[in-house]
Order: C-alpha cells, then sequence, then structure tokens
C-alpha cells in the first residue's frame, strides 16, 4: 500500500476498461491497430418484455428460449425522457399522464440480425451479438465472457412484435421500423421518443404515411408525442419543432437530422427542464443521472458500456469494453479538490502579486 493509497487518494474497485476479449486484457492506445483515443461509451440499457410475438418471431423462438422471459433491449442516451414514476409501478394506479413519459414505440433495423441471448435462467434479451459480448464483460451475463445465444432472428420478423413498456402512455408499445437504426451502435435496438428524437418523429411520420410499404398497421405508428421536456427556444415538442423549421420530409434526409439531432441534444440537456414526473420542474441536466439512477434501482434497466467507436487490437480483435478491477485516482474526493483549488488560488495570487 503506498503513501497516495494510506490517504484514500487513490482507490480500487472495478470500471470500465477497453479490453480484448482474445487477449484476455485490456487494450491501451499503442496495442490498437484501429481506434487509438477511443474510450468507453456509457449508456442506459432499457428492458421492454416481450408481451407478445410478432407471428414470424413467434414460430422462431418456440421451444429456444427454456421459459424464460424475454427482454428487448434498447440503448439510451436520454434516460430522462423515458421514466415512469415509482409511485405508477410500486402502487399499479392507474395511467397517471404526469408520471408517463415520452416513449411510443421501439425500433428495430429489419436487415440487422438480433440474437436471443440468455443471460441468467430465467431471462433473455434481444440485442445484436455484438452487444451481448459487450455484455458479457460487465457483469451482465451469468458468467464472465460467456455468450449464450438461443437463436438468431432477423430484425423484419420482430416488427409487430408488442413490448411492455413501464414507460409510455400505452402499457405495451409495438416494435417498428427505423431506416437508420445501426447495427455498430447499442443494442440495436432503439426507444422512440418522438417528442426529444428528430429520428424518431421523421420516422413515425413515414410510417403513418405508407404502412404497407413497411409492412405495418398504420395505428401502431399513429402515436402523438407526449411532452416530457421544455426548452425556452423550441418549446414542449423540440422534436416536431425542429422537424418543422428545419423542412426535414422524412427518414431519408439524414444530414438534416444529424444537425437536428445535434441541436436537440445540446437544448435539452443545456436548457431543458423536466415537465412530468417525480422531478418535474428540475434542469434536465440534474435530473437525469437521478432519473438513471431510479431506473436502475427499479429493475427497469441497466448500465451497459462499449466503445464509442470501433476500436481493433493488433492482434486483430474487435474489442470490448469490460468491467475491471483497478487501482485509480480519485480525482472528485472533496478534501484533495479543495487542497488542489487552494494550492492553484495561491499560485496565481503569487503570479499577480509579482507580475509575472
Ligand atoms: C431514446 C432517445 C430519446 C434518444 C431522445 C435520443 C433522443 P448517438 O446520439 O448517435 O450517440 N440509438 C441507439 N442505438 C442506435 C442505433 N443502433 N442506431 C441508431 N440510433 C440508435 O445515439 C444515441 C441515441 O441514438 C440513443 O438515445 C438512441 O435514441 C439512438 F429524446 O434513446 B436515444 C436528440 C436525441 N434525442
Amino acid at each position: 500500500m503506498n503513501k497516495l493509497h494510506r490517504l484514500g487518494k487513490i482507490k480500487f474497485g472495478e470500471r470500465y476498461t477497453i479490453y480484448s476479449p482474445k487477449d484476455g486484457q485490456p487494450c491501451m492506445d499503442h496495442d490498437r491497430s484501429d481506434g487509438e483515443a477511443l474510450g468507453p461509451q456509457e449508456y442506459t440499457a432499457v428492458k421492454m418484455e416481450v408481451a407478445e410475438w410478432a407471428p414470424k418471431a413467434k414460430a422462431a423462438i418456440e421451444g429456444k428460449v427454456g421459459g424464460r422471459k424475454v427482454f428487448l433491449v434498447a440503448a439510451t442516451l436520454r434516460p430522462e425522457t423515458m421514466y415512469v414514476s415509482l409511485f405508477f409501478l410500486i402502487n399499479e394506479a392507474p395511467p397517471l399522464t404526469e408520471h408517463r413519459y415520452g416513449q411510443t414505440n421501439c425500433f428495430v433495423g429489419t436487415v440487422i440480425k438480433y440474437g436471443v441471448f440468455a443471460m441468467s435462467d430465467t431471462e433473455a434479451f434481444v440485442c445484436t451479438y455484438r452487444a451481448a459480448r459487450n455484455m458479457a464483460f460487465q457483469g451482465i451475463s451469468k458468467t464472465r465472457g460467456d455468450i449464450n445465444q438461443l437463436l438468431e432472428i432477423d430484425g423484419l420478423s420482430l416488427v409487430g412484435t408488442r413490448v411492455k413498456a413501464p414507460f409510455a402512455l400505452n402499457p405495451e408499445v409495438y416494435v417498428l421500423p427505423m431506416d437508420n437504426v445501426l447495427p455498430t451502435k447499442g443494442t440495436g435496438v432503439v426507444t422512440s421518443v418522438p417528442s426529444d428524437s428528430p429520428d424518431d418523429c421523421a420516422t413515425l411520420s413515414d410510417l403513418v404515411k405508407k404502412p404497407a410499404f413497411y409492412g405495418i398497421e398504420a395505428e401502431w405508428a399513429a402515436i402523438a408525442p407526449v411532452p416530457v421536456i421544455s426548452t425556452p427556444d423550441y418549446g414542449d415538442l423540440i422534436a416536431p419543432a425542429l422537424i418543422k423549421s428545419m423542412k426535414i420530409q422524412s427518414q431519408k434526409d439524414v444530414k438534416q437530422l444529424a444537425e437536428a439531432k445535434e441541436i436537440a441534444y445540446k437544448e435539452g440537456f443545456y436548457n431543458g427542464v423536466m415537465l412530468v414526473g417525480e422531478f418535474k420542474g428540475m434542469k434536465v441536466e440534474e435530473a437525469k443521472p437521478r432519473v438513471r439512477e431510479r431506473m436502475i434501482e427499479a429493475g427497469l434497466a441497466l448500465a451497459y458500456a462499449e466503445p464509442e467507436g470501433l476500436v481493433i487490437s493488433r492482434s486483430t480483435d474487435e474489442c470490448v469494453v469490460a468491467l475491471m478491477d483497478q487501482w485509480y485516482l480519485d480525482y472528485g474526493e472533496a478534501e484533495w479538490r479543495a487542497q488542489t483549488e487552494k494550492w492553484a488560488s495561491t499560485f496565481f495570487f503569487l503570479l499577480i502579486v509579482l507580475n509575472i
């Protein structure tokens, strides 16, 4: 034990690390042939239990999940847009609009290959193999490094499945198709919040216009966005406001949608105020981590991380994010921070006094 540890300045515990399963060790910058400087990106993975499978999916999973509950698991950076109050969950009161957040459906990519992965003896997750591989090193699956795929299923077969959505105005929502779901990000399942996500808003309006083309029933997608966050410049429904002002016609307007998403993220995070739920009236910046914590505590979500871009080790392995025991400097430690600030202000004071 060194002096810093004795003083409580360094800690020991599990932290996210970029890791090569093939090498069985962390993959630091110079050990990479691709993805230098990339670190872990943390998401909230929202669990949505399947209420009723679409016919093709039902046929595919028949007899293959061993009685496990199956969840579609979506990775989000905006947990604050989808939390439902614990009050509602615990008391099973009738739906209170006040406590229900903005999720209206969930999306999958029709040409993406998904898997149903056993995470324990009682639960299985629908997500991409890539996401399951990351989860396997984060204490989410039963045995570290073990990926237990029960079956593979294509996104198209999942469309029309109904999932339980404790966060939505409707207790069950549909799985719908979206063109721009990337197989290389998150779990490949996206929760739809058309009030605050321009991509979701544009996709739903495409689906309503051409249900037959997309192979869905129009009413599955005919859902009005639910106001969740208010911003001074864009009101209570930022995504529809941006779609209108930027004249975005459909999900095919990828460039404008990327721009709109950037604005919606910044405005929502820095200037947004919660309109509903336990943290009503609180700034989004402050509410976000609290909502995330609540969802995880309630067992409705879990922490999930993956590399923020493609990281390839020099041994040609695609790296994952693993939770690993590490020693680390506790930069946030209050006493240390106060000491540093005191020294810094003395230093700057001397610079001014000595006119250096
Ligand atoms: C709910 C939500 C509500 C989201 C919102 C965004 C917003 P990013 O920003 O590019 O890093 N997402 C997750 N996985 C995928 C995927 N595989 N392909 C395409 N989109 C995906 O991506 C993170 C966000 O993109 C996630 O957060 C998810 O949608 C979606 F109000 O979850 B989000 C201004 C955005 N608002």
